[in-house]
């Protein structure tokens, strides 16, 4: 990527944060589409403007005057006043703010225009002394639970979502292969694993030319600094604050360098000792039989000579694969393609972005043969949720906007809410309307294992609920799960019929490892993106990574079903 894209998206970036706190309208959503456009963007915006002045840098999407103004303002002055004007006045780390769980725009002004609080740090240390629980917009349990808030979000602190940094690492794999530079080249670490967070990027590549492959990996990727460099690997630490290595081996042990620096740790040390009590030594500088390579260009034929089954990256977590694939016992995993469609999908309705159409014709985009739109429902006022009487309104847009979009079948469902006690926030006769029943919690977070277990348990048994959404209650990175009894939640799913759901968003909720407990117990599984916008129905490969991390198989999954195969399947 190009770096004056890059500082210029980080600046728009900014600019939304502030106009959003101001509380100006449109703006902010302008600067947004604006950041991830540069983002992507292949050519240089530098270059553009060299080229093709004011006019270039105005045909670039979504960019008008007013921006243009602003990208030219920045490539001649290396600044943007108006952002300046806005962090003199308010010097905040904004950003870091945000994170915290429940903290808005308006929030951050009011912290400011208080206490003057600029980080995180200060508004710890002021809802430690009780100052956060006089402001107007906060109170003694707002307080509490952004102590919470904040010491979740310092434990995660240093490990990014993997969705936020696997489309990066990923072009960055690309940018190097198109490079012809390099023979081969593959993002290696947690991050191949697909675990829900990420340290770092670590890319493997073979070249002939080590030197000139390193060269433009530091061009390419946007860096505050080289953190160490040799002959072979060279690391940086990148704008957004995490390391990105680059290693160069030769081919012959490619394979073996690959499986070492996927990991996990633990599954490596488990095949090391294994390689060893059959007359072998393996690690990162490849497979030996005493003093002889045994060249191996792919993991497959690591993995054949040590007389077991290829294991998936996914996989690698000592989990019980190393003895499976010992035994030629592993799953076959849900392959990346398997969804046939999404059962959990918001619109402007409630409080996703885009309307039903939108959606729907997003969803045919990427190939889903149907979708179930699940908006909000009473209780969840803050997203304007849907009564009675608005369902009956919903489904009859959607029986519009279906003659409008043919091609995909846009079934009818709702987010319903469990309330306190177990009862729903919609009637039975409501629900029996609906082609697809979710359920989730969305309050009353910190109640007791038992009276939450409670709680989920009265709701799946409803007979009109087919899926349990984001079972758990967690966010990653931003809140734990709630206290509850995940075995008794799959063994009344698993008499009930009722289907678990994997959220392929922040939510990563079930976790792999829950994921496998439900499969395990016979229970059925759907993996959802949690769409709130056109953008979001990529989240469902992570959904699918979860799925795998899991040993799911797509039998285990109904969304790999027809849509008339799921219709049937459900209660
Ligand atoms: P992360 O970075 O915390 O998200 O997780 P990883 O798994 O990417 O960990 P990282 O980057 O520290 O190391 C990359 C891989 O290198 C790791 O997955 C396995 C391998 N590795 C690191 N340390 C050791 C070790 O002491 N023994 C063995 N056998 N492998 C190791
Ligand atoms: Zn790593």
């Amino acid at each position: 990527m190009q770096i004056k894209n890059k500082e210029l998206s980080y600046l728009f970036s900014q600019l939304a944060l502030y106009f959003e706190i101001q509380g100006v309208p449109f703006k902010p959503q302008a600067f947004l589409k604006v950041k991830e456009t540069l983002e992507t963007l292949k050519e240089d915006v530098e270059k553009i403007y060299q080229k093709e002045g004011f006019g270039g840098l105005e045909n670039i999407p979504g960019v008008g005057k007013g921006i243009a103004g602003k990208i030219e303002e920045y490539l001649k002055t290396g600044e943007i006043q108006e952002l300046q004007v806005y962090r003199k006045k308010m010097p905040v780390n904004i950003e870091e703010l945000t994170l915290v769980e429940g903290i808005g725009p308006k929030m951050i002004k009011e912290l400011w225009e208080h206490l003057k609080i600029k980080n995180l740090e200060e508004f710890e240390r002021a809802a430690k002394k009780g100052k956060i629980a006089k402001l107007p917009l906060f109170g003694e349990k707002k307080q509490q639970n952004i102590l919470e808030a904040i010491s979740f979000l310092k434990k995660s602190q240093g490990r990014q979502l993997l969705a936020n940094i696997y489309p990066i690492a990923k072009r960055y794999e690309e940018e190097l292969k198109e490079s012809g530079l390099v023979k081969q080249a593959v993002v290696v670490g947690s991050l191949r694993r697909m675990k829900e967070t990420v340290k770092d990027i670590d890319i493997l590549v073979t070249t002939k030319e080590p030197k000139k492959a390193m060269d433009f990996f530091v061009d390419m990727i946007p860096h505050e600094k080289v953190l160490s460099k040799g002959k072979t690997r060279i690391c940086l630490q990148s704008y957004e604050g995490f390391d990105v290595g680059i290693r160069v081996v030769v081919q012959e042990v490619f394979g073996a360098a690959s499986w070492y620096f996927t990991g996990s740790k633990e599954h490596n040390v488990k095949i090391e000792a294994l390689a060893k009590k059959k007359g072998f030594t393996l690690s990162e500088r490849g497979l030996y039989k005493g003093k002889t390579l045994i060249p191996c260009a792919t993991e497959e034929e690591v993995y054949k000579a040590l007389g077991m089954q290829y294991t998936e990256p996914e996989l690698r977590e000592d989990q019980g694969e190393v003895e499976a694939a010992l035994q030629r016992n592993l799953p076959t995993l849900i392959p990346y393609d398997a969804l046939k469609g999404d059962l959990q999908v918001q619109t402007n309705w409630t409080d996703g972005k885009h309307s039903i159409e939108e959606m729907a014709k997003e969803a045919k985009k990427q190939g889903l043969e149907y979708i179930v739109i699940t908006d909000h429902t009473t209780d969840l006022s803050i997203a304007r949720g849907l009564d009675e009487k608005k369902l009956l309104l919903h489904a009859k847009e959607i029986d519009k906007v279906q003659k409008k979009v043919p091609g995909i079948k846009i079934l009818k469902g709702a987010e319903v809410n469990i309330r306190k006690d177990g009862a729903l926030d919609i009637a039975n006769e409501a629900l029996s309307k609906l082609d697809v029943v979710g359920v989730s919690v969305h309050s009353y977070f910190k109640m007791s294992k038992k009276d939450m277990t409670e709680r989920i348990v009265r709701a799946i048994k409803n007979p009109h609920v087919d899926i349990l959404f984001h079972p758990t209650g967690r966010v990653v990175k931003k809140r734990d799960a709630y206290q509850v009894d995940i075995d008794k939640i799959i063994e009344v799913a698993k008499k009930t019929g009722t289907v678990l759901e994997v959220n392929g968003s922040s939510r990563m909720d079930l976790k792999d490892v829950y994921a496998a407990k439900a499969v395990q117990a016979g229970v059925k599984l759907v993996i959802d993106s949690d769409a709130h916008h056109k953008d979001h129905f990529q989240f469902l490969k992570y959904g699918i990574a979860q799925a795998r991390r899991g040993w799911v198989k797509e039998s285990d999954v109904i969304n790999t079903l027809s849509e008339k195969q799921l219709l049937t399947l459900l209660k």
